[in-house]
């Protein structure tokens, strides 16, 4: 078993399974939600909170170093924690009014970026509900914003005909009887139960106040508390799922009676699909089993909410991130690009730079990046392979020295490439088998020609035409020493 923070797998191929009371509670979905799920390709992320009126500092002193990302910033300890912290951020409330956010500007935005489905923040670890929620008295009703923001995303994301996804946090730094230990006492005891009817009439309260939202996008369940909690989780997800006909739960949300999380004990999704790609990717396909995906990723190293100051931090470019949307496509992944309005509720001038150049992108090429899915090739060094039918598609993120783009097939392969052109364009591009020679090697090579006076400044796609194989291995010389 490998484990990390994130993603805890169990795959016993030659073990019978275990019998499991808190296993997983659904097998692969073929229902039109998760169709839909498939087709997401590029989707948004939104981090917002109390932490984005800060962005990372407080009185001009930076908490970097002190705290591990600006959303995480009431947990800022440290020589550098301003005196009694935790209590000046849980003030924040009586400051929160977010007067330029534009829920239909953010989501016009997003439609121009191509992205079809948004995770907002309902709840992160502070415990703030963006929603005015019946079971808190820590919501935005408790702040001059007085709005219902979940709400105005909702109708927003929906009206462009973009899907919603409910992000939410069970880990809760305000809640009186949250904790991280397995609840010890008495006390504790009785605290752990109030929070977890708190948690279950949130989500119960969400689904039923925002009845277009499509899925769950948990986070925070890796305390030791909640994972001890199975019995009443694996109640609550069959709860929600009745609830909702439809749902989408993230593997993040629940673990079996032995602790496993993501997976089961007997190595099966505990949910719709693969949750734990946040900040990495996997390293093929084969590893994912078949199983649905998101990758979730920031602009910046690991800023989620707002970050002030950003010198001396990479951030990636629209490039970056058609390279990582593509190599998502091409393990049938979505990507989902985070962004983290400030406290007024603005997007950052780099995210609308991002949002207007990868939308450009995804627009020239939405053929390779919607409809097309993972293709059982070789890959090739020049970039990634995604395939539709009849057609496959190479994002070309390197483009060869040679002018020579070479894709190898099988032996057997039904099916070659006829024909090729610039999906952007319509340009043709010349195209031949080529017999290279290799002794013991039954592959079949196809050759594109790149043409020189191709100008090229970011990432193209070849499309390719895939037709009848008119040569086989067997016409070949060396097929007969
Ligand atoms: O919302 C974003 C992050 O804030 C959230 N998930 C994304 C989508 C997230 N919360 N926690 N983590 C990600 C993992 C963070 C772990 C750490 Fe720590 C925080 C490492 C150091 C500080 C908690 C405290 C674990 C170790 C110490």
């Amino acid at each position: 078993m490998t484990t990390s923070l994130w993603t805890e797998r169990a795959l016993p191929s030659d073990r019978q399974p275990i019998p499991l009371r808190f296993g997983t509670q659904v097998s692969r979905r073929d229902d039109e939600a998760m169709q839909r799920f498939r087709r997401y390709g590029l989707g948004q992320f939104i981090h917002f909170g109390l932490y984005s009126i800060l962005g990372g500092e407080y009185q001009g002193v930076s908490a970097a170093g002190g705290s591990a990302a600006p959303e995480w910033i009431r947990a800022w300890s440290g020589p550098t924690a301003p005196e009694g912290w935790q209590g000046t951020y849980d003030r924040l409330n009586e400051s929160f009014d977010p007067a330029r956010l534009d829920a239909r500007a953010w989501a016009r935005q997003a439609k121009r970026m191509g992205a079809r489905y948004v995770i907002f923040t309902t709840k992160h670890h502070d415990g703030f509900a963006l929603w005015p929620s019946a079971h808190s008295d820590y919501t935005v009703r408790e702040s001059p914003c007085g709005r219902d923001l979940v709400g105005e995303v909702v109708d927003a994301y929906t009206a462009e005909g973009i899907d919603v996804f409910l992000y939410f946090s069970v880990l809760d730094w305000h809640h009186p009887g949250y904790l991280r230990t397995v609840p010890a006492t008495d006390a504790e005891r009785a605290g752990w139960q109030d929070f977890l009817q708190y948690t279950r009439a949130q989500l119960l309260e969400l689904l039923d106040r925002y009845p277009a939202a499509r899925g769950l996008w948990f986070d925070g369940t890796w305390d030791a508390s909640w994972i001890a909690s199975h019995e009443f989780t694996h109640a609550l997800e069959a709860e929600l799922r009745a609830r909702r006909p439809g749902l989408i739960i993230g593997s993040r949300f629940r673990n079996d009676e032995h602790g496993a999380r993501h997976f089961d004990s007997n190595g099966a999704l505990l949910g719709d699909y693969e949750q734990g790609w946040e900040r990495k990717l996997p390293a093929n396909f084969e590893m994912l089993g078949g199983n649905d995906w998101d990758c979730v990723m920031t602009i910046g190293p690991n800023a989620w909410g707002w970050l002030r100051d950003t010198r001396g931090q990479y951030q990636k470019t629209a490039d970056d991130l058609v390279d990582l949307l593509m190599r998502c496509r091409s393990m049938n992944g979505n990507l989902v690009v985070n962004f983290g309005p400030d406290g007024l509720g603005r997007m950052t001038a780099h995210e609308d730079e991002i949002a207007e150049h990868l939308g450009a992108w995804v627009a020239a090429n939405a053929d390779a990046v919607y409809d097309a899915h993972h293709v059982d090739l070789d890959r090739t060094g020049a970039g990634w392979l995604t395939g539709d039918g009849d057609r496959l598609f190479v994002t070309v993120v390197n483009r060869p020295v040679t002018g020579i783009l070479r894709l190898r097939f099988p032996a057997g392969a039904e099916r070659m490439p006829i024909s090729a052109r610039l999906l952007d364009s319509g340009r043709d591009l010349p195209v031949r088998l080529t017999d290279i020679g290799f002794d013991l090697d039954d592959a079949l090579y196809c050759d594109v020609s790149i043409p020189a006076d191709l100008e090229a400044e970011h990432a193209f796609v070849i499309e390719l035409a895939l037709g009848e194989a008119s040569a086989s291995v067997g016409d070949r010389i060396d097929a007969w020493m």
